[in-house]
């Protein structure tokens, strides 16, 4: 495989050769699948292209780039994300962060919060309903301490439903118009994390009815196309609202990207990239796929 990123590879393979050919769509096609897409995706994706070069006439290989970032764009654009959950929050809003181990959500707990901190001037509430581990609990007292955000907790091996239960009387109590919930990462069973969640759902909607609740996965950049199969199971249990994507300064690849709009119609909302609370971003797709096809 060559090296370098998506970018990298797609100038090598279009500076080779100068007009279009079936071997240089099966060549992209194969560029796409190495960049995380799955193989029907980039199928699909490159039969269009062919088709919108073959419509608008275009026979130069360095043409089919502009084209490949509009068709992209178009499937990110898809599945916009609801508005609300980006903007402040203008009413009680819980957002609740789910993914297995280790893959960034008591960090990124803690940069949402310091985003919305410095956005929008409001100081949110964390929710430590990762109960599982003593160390979970103390990671995230240490985060409130240095954002000066106050984090409601219970002791290990607490009910996580308990303590979303009091971070919303809390948020209720001093006005505070959003709660972060981090929660435990161990491979949950479905059905266990479908019992867990439902709790925490009751909770939410009889203590917050008029509030938002979102319930957001994280996944890490650098499993590949191994996160779509975490999105599936957890958006098949639990009805997800959206993705937050940490590691993205460790990996060239963002086809998964694609997988998740394309069959799970889930919107990336944050691209984390990095381990400061600055290194997050509300996710652009435009800016997203010209980057990741090397468009400047
Ligand atoms: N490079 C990089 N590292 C990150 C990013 N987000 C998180 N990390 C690191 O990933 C590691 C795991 O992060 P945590 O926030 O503890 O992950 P978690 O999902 O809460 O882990 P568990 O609670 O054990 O399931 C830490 O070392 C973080 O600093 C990111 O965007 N980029
Ligand atoms: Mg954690």
């Amino acid at each position: 495989m060559a090296s370098g990123t998506f970018a990298d590879k797609l100038k090598r393979l279009l500076g080779l050769e100068g007009r279009l050919s079936d071997e240089l769509f099966d060549d992209l096609t194969d560029l796409l699948v190495e960049g995380d897409f799955g193989a029907a995706e980039a199928y699909k994706t490159v039969e269009a292209l062919k088709a919108r070069c073959k419509k608008q006439g275009t026979g130069e290989a360095e043409g089919v780039k502009t084209i490949l970032a509009q068709l992209l764009t178009e499937q990110l654009q898809k599945v916009p994300p609801a508005q609300d959950i980006l903007q402040k929050p203008d009413r009680l809003t819980i957002m609740l962060l789910l993914g297995v181990n280790g893959v960034g959500k008591t960090t990124t707990c803690a940069k949402l919060a310091s985003q919305y901190q410095r956005l929008y001037q409001i100081r949110p509430i964390l929710a430590a309903a990762d109960t599982f581990r003593a160390a979970a609990i103390d990671q995230i007292k240490i985060h409130g301490e240095r954002l000066g955000l106050r984090v409601v907790a219970h002791k290990q091996g607490g009910d996580p439903g308990a303590v979303v239960f009091d971070a919303i009387e809390a948020a209720q109590a001093s006005a505070s118009p959003l709660v972060i919930g981090d929660t435990a990462g161990r491979m949950h069973t479905k059905s266990a994390l479908v019992e867990e969640l439902k709790k925490i759902d009751r909770i939410v909607l009889s203590k917050a009815q008029d509030g938002r609740y979102y319930k957001l996965l994280v996944l890490d950049a650098t499993t590949g196309r191994n996160a779509l199969a975490q999105a599936e199971v957890f958006h098949s249990a639990v009805k997800l609202d959206g993705v937050i994507l940490t590691k993205y300064d460790s990996s060239a690849k963002g086809g998964v990207i694609f997988s998740l709009a394309e069959s799970l119609s889930l919107p990336v909302l944050y691209l984390c990239t990095g381990e400061q609370y600055n290194d997050i971003r509300q996710f652009d797709p435009e800016a997203f796929v010209k980057e990741f096809i090397g468009i400047s």
